[in-house]
């Protein structure tokens, strides 16, 4: 099956030219198409936001919900069936405002689950606010004169909760992000990759320009199961200095490992009488 044409549905496609979803969409699709992903073994949950619209662009077995809680929803779809690969689409606003607590929680009990974290740095489905990951400074229709607040790190912030497989890509570097997608659902636990995410309308400061000039590839010296030295290189931001690659790696065992009456019988099979009751 092509990548390009795989998973197609009839709805016209609303992001802007130019957006970073794109990326982040057609990586997902080859990754689908190179692992065999189908409606019978993976489901994808997002949030509310532009990046929520990927769900209508790719026809796998989706549910798009209340914005900042695709991550529960998506722990209770892993918990009702173990065997399922389950993908989060969530955005800045979404995952780190919204659903911050989510996040933390999800990453705390590692959760096996692929969170992939459109960052665009915007309230952009809005029109434009800032979000927990604009810039201070930033200048928005909710902060007119300058955001007067830093943003948070998803990363370190996943970390100090007890994530266990975190990524940084680039929404424009479609082989680099369709490995880490890749990598980051056979990762037995939970996986955070934080795209970085052009948004053309609403944000002109991440742009496509500055994440080409300002990030680089963590080199094959750099061990990403080394835990302290992950901390500090997590937290690097700023000119040229933007780490991206898998950046730390570790072994816990996932939320849903210990419970045997998940894995010997997930609540998945008793859900067809449950339903018949309700008839
Ligand atoms: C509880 C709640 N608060 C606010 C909104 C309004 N709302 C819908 S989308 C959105 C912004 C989404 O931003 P983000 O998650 O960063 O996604 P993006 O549009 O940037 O992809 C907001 C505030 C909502 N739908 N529900
Ligand atoms: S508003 Fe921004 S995030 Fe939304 S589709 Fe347009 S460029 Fe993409
Ligand atoms: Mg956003």
């Amino acid at each position: 099956m092509d990548s390009l044409t795989a998973f197609a549905t009839d709805n016209p496609c609303t992001w802007c030219p130019g957006c970073g979803n794109f990326g982040i969409w057609l990586a997902f699709k080859e990754a689908a198409v190179r692992q065999g992903w189908n409606n019978f073994n993976t489901v994808m949950v997002a949030g509310i936001g532009c990046h929520g619209h990927l769900l209508n662009f790719l026809g796998l077995t989706a549910f798009e919900g209340l914005h900042g809680r695709p991550i529960p929803v998506a722990a209770g779809i892993k918990m009702a069936n173990p065997k399922l690969n389950v993908f989060v689409f969530t955005g800045d606003g979404d995952c780190l405002g919204e659903g911050g607590n989510h996040f933390i929680h999800a990453a705390r009990r590692n959760h096996n689950l692929t969170v992939i974290l459109h960052d665009n740095a915007v309230y952009a489905l809005t029109t434009g606010q800032t979000s927990p990951r604009s810039p201070r400074g930033f200048k928005s229709k909710s902060t007119p004169e300058g955001n007067p607040a830093d943003p948070l790190h998803p990363l370190p912030l996943a970390w100090a909760a007890g994530a266990t497989w975190l990524a940084r890509a680039y929404a424009g570097d479609l082989p680099a992000l369709t490995e880490l997608i890749i990598q980051a659902n056979q990762h037995p636990g939970f996986a955070v990759i934080q795209v970085l995410q052009p948004c053309v309308a609403f944000n002109h400061v991440y742009t496509h320009e500055f994440f080409q000039k300002n990030t680089y590839l963590v080199g094959p010296n750099y061990d990403p199961t080394d835990a302290a030295a992950a901390w500090h290189k997590l937290q690097e931001w700023g000119e040229q200095k933007i780490p991206l690659g898998l950046l730390f790696a570790a072994k816990k065992p996932a939320y849903e490992d210990p419970l045997p009456r998940l894995t010997k019988n997930p609540p998945h099979r008793n859900l067809t009488p449950l339903l018949r009751r309700y008839r």
